[in-house]
C-alpha cells in the first residue's frame, strides 16, 4: 500500500512516466528557501556560497570548452543538485575522505582540489592531474583525502570501506562519505561494502542522491522502496533523509552523522533528495523527461536560487556581495580555464608509465617504449 504520510522536507517521489513537478499543493513553493537552524557562522555560510556558485560555473565553463570540441569525452553536471554534493563535504573534517561520483564535482572543490585542474582533467591535458590518462572526475588525491572513482556503479562503496578499516587499523580519526546514486545502489558491491561497513561500525556515509533517474531509467523502475533511506534498516544503521537542494540542511545532516560516525557510532546513510536537471552527460537530449518538468524545478526549486534567498533574507548577504563573490570566481575561472588550455597534449610515450608497476610486468609485455628508456 502507498505510505500517504508526507514529508517536509522533500518531494514526493512519482511513478514511472508521472509527472514529476511538486506542484499541485503537495509542495509549498513559496516557503521553499532554506534551513535557518544552522549552527554556521556568517563567514562560513559565505564560503558555502562560494563553493556551491564555483561548481555550478565551473560546469558552465566546461559546457562551453565542449562546444568547442575542447573536451574528450562527455560532461557530466551536477546542475540542480549541486547542493547535495557541497553542502555534505563541507561538514567533514581536513583529514576526512570522499569518493565522488559525477554528480559530485561540489564535493571535489570542497576537498581542495583546484578549477584548472577539473578542466586540464576533462582536456586530456598533460598538466591534468591524470596527465591525460583518464578523463573527468577519474583522478583521485590521497593527500586532499579525495579517492578518485572508478565507473562500475557501487564499487566504491566497499573501497572506501577498506579505506576506514585501514585508518581504524593505523588508528586514524577518519570519516568517509562515499557518494550513490539511485541507480547504483542496486548494484551489489553497494550492499556487500555497507553490510560490511555497518558490521565492523566503520565511520562511513554514505550520500545517496535520488535525483529521480540513472541514464533515463525512474527511480521507481529501479527500486521498490519509496525512499532511499529505508534501506539503512536492512543494514541496522540510521537512515535520514534530507532536502537535497537545501545547502545547509545537507550541511548539518552530515556534520550530525558525522559526529555520530567519528564517536563510534558507525555506519550512516544518508538520502539526499534532489533532480536532475541535465541528461546523463551532454548529449543525452532528455527526451524520456515528461515536458516542463525540468523547467519547474529550474523556477521553483534551484538550490542556487534557494540559498541566495536565504542569505538575503537572514541578512547574511546582500545581491552587492553574491555578485561580488560571482565576479571573483569568474575572474578565477578566467585563468584556470586559460591555464589549461595553454597546456600541452600528453606525450603519446606516457601512456605506458603510471599505470601499473613496470617492474612486475613480464619484460615480455612491456611496451616497447619502456625497453628503450630500460625502464
Ligand atoms: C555496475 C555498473 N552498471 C552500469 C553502469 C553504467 N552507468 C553509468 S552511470 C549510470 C546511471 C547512474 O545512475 P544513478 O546511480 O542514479 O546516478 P546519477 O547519474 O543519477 O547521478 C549507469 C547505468 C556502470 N557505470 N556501472
Ligand atoms: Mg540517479
Amino acid at each position: 500500500m502507498k505510505n500517504e504520510t508526507p514529508r517536509k522536507t522533500a518531494p514526493e517521489p512519482q511513478e514511472a512516466g508521472e509527472d514529476n513537478r511538486q506542484s499541485g499543493g503537495k509542495y509549498d513553493v513559496a516557503k521553499l528557501s532554506c534551513t535557518t537552524e544552522t549552527t554556521l557562522p556568517v563567514q562560513q555560510m559565505l564560503e558555502l556560497y562560494r563553493f556551491l556558485k564555483l561548481t555550478r560555473l565551473v560546469e558552465e565553463r566546461l559546457v562551453n570548452l565542449y562546444r568547442q570540441t575542447k573536451v574528450v569525452g562527455g560532461v557530466f553536471r551536477s546542475l540542480g543538485q549541486e547542493a547535495t554534493a557541497v553542502g555534505t563535504a563541507y561538514a567533514l573534517q581536513p583529514q576526512d575522505f570522499i569518493t565522488p561520483l559525477i554528480r559530485d564535482l561540489g564535493a571535489v572543490l570542497v576537498k581542495g582540489i583546484r578549477p584548472r585542474d577539473i578542466f586540464a582533467q576533462y582536456m586530456a591535458k598533460a598538466w591534468g592531474p591524470s596527465g591525460g590518462r583518464d578523463l573527468n572526475i577519474h583522478f583521485g588525491d590521497m593527500s586532499k583525502g579525495f579517492i578518485g572513482p572508478i565507473s562500475h556503479l557501487g564499487d566504491m562503496i566497499p573501497v572506501m570501506t577498506g579505506v576506514l578499516l585501514g585508518g581504524r587499523m593505523q588508528k586514524k580519526d577518519i570519516v568517509a562519505i562515499a557518494y550513490i546514486g539511485d541507480g547504483g545502489m542496486s548494484t551489489g558491491a553497494f550492499h556487500e561494502g555497507l553490510n560490511f561497513a555497518a558490521v565492523q561500525r566503520l565511520p562511513l556515509i554514505v550520500v545517496a542522491e535520488y535525483n529521480f533517474y540513472a541514464y533515463s531509467t525512474p527511480t521507481s523502475k529501479q527500486t521498490a522502496v519509496k525512499d532511499l533511506a529505508e534501506k539503512a534498516a536492512g543494514y541496522g544503521i540510521p537512515g535520514h533523509i534530507v532536502d537535497g537542494n537545501d545547502i545547509v540542511a545537507c550541511y548539518e545532516v552530515t556534520k550530525k552523522a558525522a559526529e555520530y560516525a567519528r564517536e563510534g557510532g558507525g555506519a550512516v546513510l544518508i538520502e539526499a533528495k534532489t533532480y536532475r536537471r541535465k541528461g546523463h552527460a551532454e548529449h543525452d537530449d532528455q527526451r524520456y523527461v515528461p515536458t516542463d518538468e525540468i523547467d519547474w524545478w529550474e523556477k521553483n526549486n534551484d538550490p542556487v536560487d534557494r540559498y541566495e534567498k536565504c542569505l538575503i533574507d537572514a541578512s547574511a548577504a546582500t545581491r552587492g556581495k553574491l555578485d561580488e563573490i560571482t565576479a571573483d570566481i569568474n575572474r578565477e575561472l578566467d585563468e584556470d580555464v586559460a591555464w589549461a588550455e595553454s597546456s600541452p597534449m600528453p606525450e603519446a610515450e606516457q601512456a605506458a608509465y603510471g599505470v601499473f608497476d613496470n617492474n612486475v610486468v613480464p619484460p615480455a609485455f612491456r611496451p616497447k617504449v619502456l625497453g628503450k628508456t630500460g625502464q
